[in-house]
């Protein structure tokens, strides 16, 4: 068993579509602990820096509006596996081809407006982490 931490952000279109509470529950009930929880809105810069692995592919200016469109939820969940676990939980990128019972695979019809985010690897998870909370909230 290999304790882990993710990030996962309920995107604007989740907090909008009143998914929230949804989205944490699932978490929640799968067992993970919730480290840190808050709202906030990504400005331009922060959401570039967020998706820098994205910079330069088709999609990346519409994924900066989309995500700075609204507040967002971000928090950071513990539990065994969490990485891969919560990439499970999500399902794949595009709404339309997620399996039902997934996050996506459940609420979405969309390949931008996919309801949630998880970090992808412990790289990506301790990158993106950095960028929404401080040490701090961490600890
Ligand atoms: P992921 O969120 O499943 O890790 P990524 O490929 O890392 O998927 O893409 C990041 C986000 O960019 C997606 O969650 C989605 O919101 C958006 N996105 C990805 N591919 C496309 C696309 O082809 N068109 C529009 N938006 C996209
Ligand atoms: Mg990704």
């Amino acid at each position: 068993m290999a304790v882990e931490r993710t990030l996962i952000v309920i995107k604007p279109d989740g907090v909008k579509r009143g998914l929230v509470g949804e989205v944490i529950s699932r978490f929640e009930r799968k067992g993970f602990r919730i480290v840190a929880l808050k709202m906030l809105r990504m400005d331009k810069r922060t959401a570039e820096e967020f998706y820098s692995v994205h910079r330069g592919k088709h999609f990346f200016s519409d994924l900066v509006e989309f995500v700075t469109s609204g507040p967002v939820v971000a928090m950071v969940i513990e539990g065994d596996s969490a990485i891969e676990v919560a990439r499970l939980m999500i399902g794949a990128t595009d709404g339309r081809k997620a399996a039902p019972g997934t996050i996506r695979g459940d609420y979405s019809l969309s390949v931008q407006e996919n309801v949630v985010h998880a970090s992808d690897s412990k790289e990506s998870y301790e990158r993106e982490a950095r960028i929404l909370f401080g040490e701090e909230d961490l600890a």
